[in-house]
Parts: structure tokens; C-alpha cells; sequence
């Protein structure tokens, strides 16, 4: 089998998403996730300026040459451009893998290890009203566990709150990017008694997550974790920054609370540190970011040395293709942790028709042949890409923070 096209699509149902699609001969094709919020015109032309002339006429089955082929190849390795481009190639290949066998793409990683994913849903509020009942209608949908973000007193923003009624999705078209107020005091003051509020109304029989994206000092981490240790979190994502992986260590020397991290990181060595010393307990890379569905299996079996389970990374801003490699990985892994589902609007599951679904709390790979979505490139091709922008931060006396 010999790959003879590929070709990348950018549109924007809503939000934008980047799709690759190879086509092998015998009428095969395979589709790779390549979106990267905000810098989508950089992954597309990696891809269709320097990847794909390379890819013309290999073996689609070479999935691991091909894999070292463009990362060692490359010369210039690592960095989420990169990473996001050679992870769409891999997914797409291992779609085609699957497709030509007639099989489901966890049969090709070891087969089913559990039959269902436990998935984790957003719950967000302006306020804790407004926030408590988000939880509880994210509970009346079926979750077992919900990620609970709620807008910070004195704070015009927060992140993962929605504005307007409209679900959360932090990119904004715009010419160029919103900026943000943080204030690390007034969140740390806030945040232990929306938890108090949420257990007292919920129980404990709900898993609760948080996620602070990056913007505590371990000190700060620390407080805020052992504050929270009565609550019992599922785990506390992104405590901070993790450039620096030693910043783990003071977390976990003051408190117990578990701790997820991974979403920014494109390769092992973004984490190596963090598994061999059992600083995280969850790792979150994602398959498009991670480098594709090879690379992760091979950090997933690296994390379960050192009882770290994974967490897959899946906001909005992975599209279904992505979502579903995931859920094909963790089906087939022993070390799964747990699945974030970010709903899709319904023009993106238009756009992307699949066979994956959520069922009472849990998240199920579907059983067609390779990863189960499809790409309607004529629907695409009327919502087409618009620049989008995340937000940057700033702090109350204007220096520029994490967002
Ligand atoms: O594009 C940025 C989002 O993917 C990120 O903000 C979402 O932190 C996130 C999460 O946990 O889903
Ligand atoms: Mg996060």
C-alpha cells in the first residue's frame, strides 16, 4: 500500500479546526487532527510545505519509521507546531491501519482493556449560583465526575467561565487578542468556598476537578491544594507552569491533593521528570499535541512504571477526529485515568460525523474500522477559517501574566 495524496482543510464551525486527509491507493483514506488554537495557518503549512512532499509514496502500515522519520528527520525536533503536525500524520495513519485491516484502531494497540471511558464534563458559572446550577445539570446529564470553574469576585474574567450563556470557548475571532485581568489573591480567597458550597449541596459521590491553567507559584499551588484536601478532588490540573518540572516538587511536598498536568506538553521529555518522580498523578497530553497515538502509548506505559494514569487533554479546540483517537488509546491502554468531554456544537459533529458516543457517564469508542469519523469537506468548505486569537493575561498593575 502506498500513500498518494494528502491534503489539509481549515475550517470553522463555529471554532476553527485543521483536518488532514491522506489518501493511500486502494481507495483508502485516513484523517490526523492538526488544530492548534490560535496558530492553525502554522500547523497546515508545516504540514503541506515540508511534511507531506515527504510522505508521497511510503507505506501508510510504517507507522513507526514514518513517525521517526519526521521527529529525528526533521533536524529541529519538538515544539507544538511541529508536534501537532507529525500527531495529525500519525493519527490519519493509523486510521488508514485500521480501515485496510477492517478493525478498530484499539485492536491495533492491544485490544479492548475496559469497555467504557469514565469522562469528566465542564460546569461554569459567573457566580456560585450560577455555577452550582451548572453542576447540577451536568449531573442530570449523566456525569460521574465535573470540572468546576466559577468566576472570581472582583474579576471581569476567569478562565473557563462562559459569558452570555454561550458554552465556554476560549479563542475569540478577533484582529488580535483579548486581554484578560488575573488577580492570584482574590482567586486563592475565593476558591476554597465554592468548593465548600459544591460539596455541601452535592456530596461526595460526585468527582469534582479544577482547573488552575497555569497560574499559581508552587507555594501558592500548595496552599490551594491542602485547602481543598477535604474535598476530596479527582485532581487539581495545571497547578502551575510547568516549563519548569521541578515546580512540582514543593506542590507535593505540602499536599496530598492530586495533581493533572500535560495539556501544553508535545513530547516525553516535556514530562519525564514528572513521571520517574511521581510528581503528577495524571498525565494529560493529548494525541494531535502529544505526536500522535505511537509517541503517547509509549508515555502512557512510562507513566503506569510510576502509577500515573492518563487524563486526555480534549477541549473544543481538538476536533471529533482527535476526541475519538483518544478514546480508541484509552480503550486499549490498562493505565486510563480519565476523558475530559468538552461538547462539540452540533456543526462540528456535522462537520465530523462519528460513531463514538457518551452513555451514562462514560464515553465509548465506536466499532467501525480505524478511528470512526468522517470529514464532510462540502459542509466545511461553508464555515471556512477565521482568525482566532486565546486570550493574553495581565495582571491588576498591567504586567503580563499566564493565562
Ligand atoms: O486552547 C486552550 C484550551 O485547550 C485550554 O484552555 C483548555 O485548559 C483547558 C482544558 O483543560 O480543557
Ligand atoms: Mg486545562
Amino acid at each position: 500500500m502506498k500513500i498518494s495524496d494528502a491534503r489539509v482543510f481549515i475550517c470553522s464551525p463555529g471554532r476553527n479546526f485543521v483536518t488532514l486527509k491522506i489518501y493511500a491507493d486502494e481507495g483508502v483514506y485516513g484523517l490526523g487532527d492538526a488544530t492548534l488554537n490560535g496558530r492553525e495557518t502554522a500547523v497546515a503549512s508545516c504540514l503541506t510545505e515540508h511534511l507531506i512532499p515527504c510522505l508521497l509514496g511510503r507505506n501508510p502500515f510504517d507507522t513507526e519509521d514514518i513517525w521517526h522519520y519526521f521527529y529525528r528527520g526533521g533536524y529541529w525536533r519538538r515544539g507544538p507546531v511541529t508536534m501537532a503536525a507529525i500527531g495529525a500524520i500519525d493519527m490519519a495513519l493509523w486510521d488508514i491501519k485500521g480501515k485496510a485491516l477492517g478493525t478498530p484502531v484499539y485492536n491495533l494497540l492491544g485490544g479492548k482493556s475496559r469497555t467504557k471511558m469514565l469522562a469528566y464534563a465542564h460546569a461554569n458559572g459567573a457566580d456560585v449560583s450560577q455555577t452550582l446550577d451548572a453542576v447540577e445539570q451536568e449531573i442530570a446529564l449523566g456525569y460521574k465526575a465535573v470540572r468546576v470553574q466559577c468566576g472570581v469576585p472582583g474579576l471581569a474574567h476567569a478562565y473557563g467561565v462562559a459569558s452570555g450563556g454561550i458554552p465556554y470557548e476560549p479563542a475569540s475571532r478577533s484582529t488580535r487578542p483579548i486581554e484578560e485581568v488575573w488577580s492570584t489573591e482574590k482567586y486563592l480567597n475565593f476558591i476554597p468556598a465554592l468548593f465548600d458550597k459544591i460539596r455541601e449541596k452535592f456530596g461526595f459521590d460526585i468527582h469534582l476537578l479544577h482547573d488552575c491553567h497555569n497560574r499559581l507559584t508552587p507555594i501558592e499551588a500548595a496552599r490551594l491544594g491542602k485547602s481543598l484536601e477535604p474535598h476530596n478532588l479527582f485532581w487539581l490540573e495545571d497547578p502551575v507552569p510547568a516549563e519548569l518540572q521541578e515546580g512540582f516538587q514543593a506542590i507535593r511536598r505540602h499536599t496530598v491533593v492530586p495533581l493533572a498536568a500535560g495539556e501544553v506538553f508535545n513530547t516525553v521529555y516535556d514530562c519525564h521528570k514528572l513521571l520517574a518522580e511521581q510528581l503528577i498523578d495524571y498525565i494529560r497530553m493529548t494525541v494531535s499535541h502529544g505526536g500522535g497515538i505511537t509517541p503517547l502509548i509509549k508515555t502512557a506505559a512510562m507513566a503506569a512504571v510510576y502509577h500515573i494514569k492518563t487524563g486526555c487533554h480534549g477541549a473544543t479546540d481538538m476536533s471529533p477526529v482527535c476526541l475519538s483517537a483518544a478514546l480508541h488509546f484509552g480503550a486499549a491502554i490498562n493505565n486510563f485515568g480519565i476523558q475530559e468531554h468538552m461538547r462539540h456544537n452540533e456543526l462540528t459533529r456535522e462537520v465530523f460525523p462519528h460513531d463514538y458516543s457518551f452513555k451514562d457517564g462514560y464515553l465509548l469508542s465506536g466499532e467501525r474500522p480505524g478511528l470512526g469519523v468522517d470529514f464532510d469537506e462540502a459542509l466545511a468548505k461553508k464555515h471556512p477559517y477565521q482568525r482566532a486569537y486565546l486570550p493574553v493575561n495581565r495582571l491588576e498593575d498591567g504586567t503580563l501574566f499566564h493565562w
